[in-house]
Order: C-alpha cells, then structure tokens, then sequence
C-alpha cells in the first residue's frame, strides 16, 4: 500500500493529505527532528525533510515531485504553466515561514535591520499579497491542488501565527469557505495526535 511519511503539523503533507484524501494510503506520523524516526528519514531519504512516500518499491520525496509522481499514477491531467507558477508562489512562502520558524525555535530573536529576516519578510508580504489579490480576482475557485496548497499555507500561518493577515481579507475568506470539508477538519493540526 501507498505510504505517506510526514507528520500532522507540516503544510506540506497536509496538501498530499487533503489530495489522497479518497485514495486509500497508509499515514506515517513521524517526529523527524530526533529520535529513531530521525534515523528511518536519514536512511530513506538525505534530505531529512517531508513528506515522502514509498509506492511500488520506488521512495519518492519532495512534495512537488510526489505530486507529478501521484498524478502520473492515478492519470490525472498534468498541472498548467499557470498552475505551477501558483505553486511556486505558495512554496516559496511556505520555504520562507518555514525558516522563519526554526530560526525562532532557535531562539533567535527576529530582528527587522539583518538581511535574512528583511529578504524573508518582504518574500512572504509581497507572495501573500499578490496570492490575496489572485484570490479576489476569483483564481482559485475550485478545490483542486493549487487550491489545496493555499488552503494549507494560510491555515498554518493562521494555526503557528506566523505572519499577519489581518489585510489579506481574501485570503482569510478562501479559508474559511473550505474549513469545513472533511478532510480539511480530520487533518486540521491542531487535532491531538
Ligand atoms: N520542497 C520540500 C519542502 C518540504 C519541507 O520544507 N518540509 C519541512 C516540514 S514543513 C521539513 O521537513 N523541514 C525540516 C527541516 O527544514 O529541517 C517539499 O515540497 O516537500
């Protein structure tokens, strides 16, 4: 069977989550910075993050290529130029909230005059502002994968308070208009594990 190794809380696996929501796959729930899981995810695959998953033999990682990889599987129409461009909006995001977090969880206190912060923030303000103006244009109407993405980054942001959106009402709508589907609520990370 399917396995998806990840853990509840990363934005990332929750879009592979919401996507084989209908798919029957076996959720590996990991703790990947210490401790024997660290070792299976360092044996399995060098970039010591997630998701990853094992189908057919074969490890797959990076959740961009998991994607095309599931895709292909299941013949589903491959993502537009377009498509991927919103991606790489919400990824690039995503990679910059994710460093914002772990510098904080190493105690290393935000500070707005040194270079690293500045290029993250500025980053993050100005993706989630063009994704919020995308959104009241009507760009993500569907619940399709791009859609799926943004729903994860925005409820993360919103679940670990990572950036402001108290200006990007679109963004906080397009959220609340899908915080009640099933998968949505069954994978919500705030869950107890
Ligand atoms: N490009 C990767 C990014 C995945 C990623 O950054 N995952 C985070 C969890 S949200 C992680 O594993 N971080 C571990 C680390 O940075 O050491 C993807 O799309 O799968």
């Amino acid at each position: 069977m399917l396995k998806l190794y990840g853990s509840t809380t990363s934005p990332f696996v929750r879009r592979l989550r919401l996507w084989l929501a209908n798919v029957e796959h076996e959720f590996i729930n990991m703790q990947i910075f210490s401790g024997p899981d660290r070792e299976l995810l360092a044996s399995m695959n060098p970039t010591l993050k997630i998701p990853m998953i094992e189908d057919d033999g074969k490890v797959i990682y990076d959740s961009r290529v998991i994607f095309r990889y599931l895709s292909d599987k299941f013949s589903e129409k491959a993502l537009s130029w377009q498509q991927e461009n919103l991606l790489t909006l919400i990824d690039s995001a995503n990679d910059s909230l994710v460093q914002s977090l772990i510098l904080k969880r190493s105690d290393i206190e935000e500070d707005n005059s040194k270079l690293i912060f500045r290029l993250q923030n500025e980053r993050v303000q100005t993706i989630l502002e063009h994704l919020n103006r995308l959104v009241e244009e009507g760009e993500f109407s569907n619940w399709h994968y791009p859609e799926i993405c943004l729903y994860c980054l925005v409820d993360w942001i919103e679940f670990r308070e990572l950036h402001d959106l108290s200006a990007m009402p679109a963004l906080l709508e397009f959220q609340a208009r899908h915080n009640d589907r099933i998968e949505v609520t069954t994978t919500n990370p705030r869950n107890p594990d």
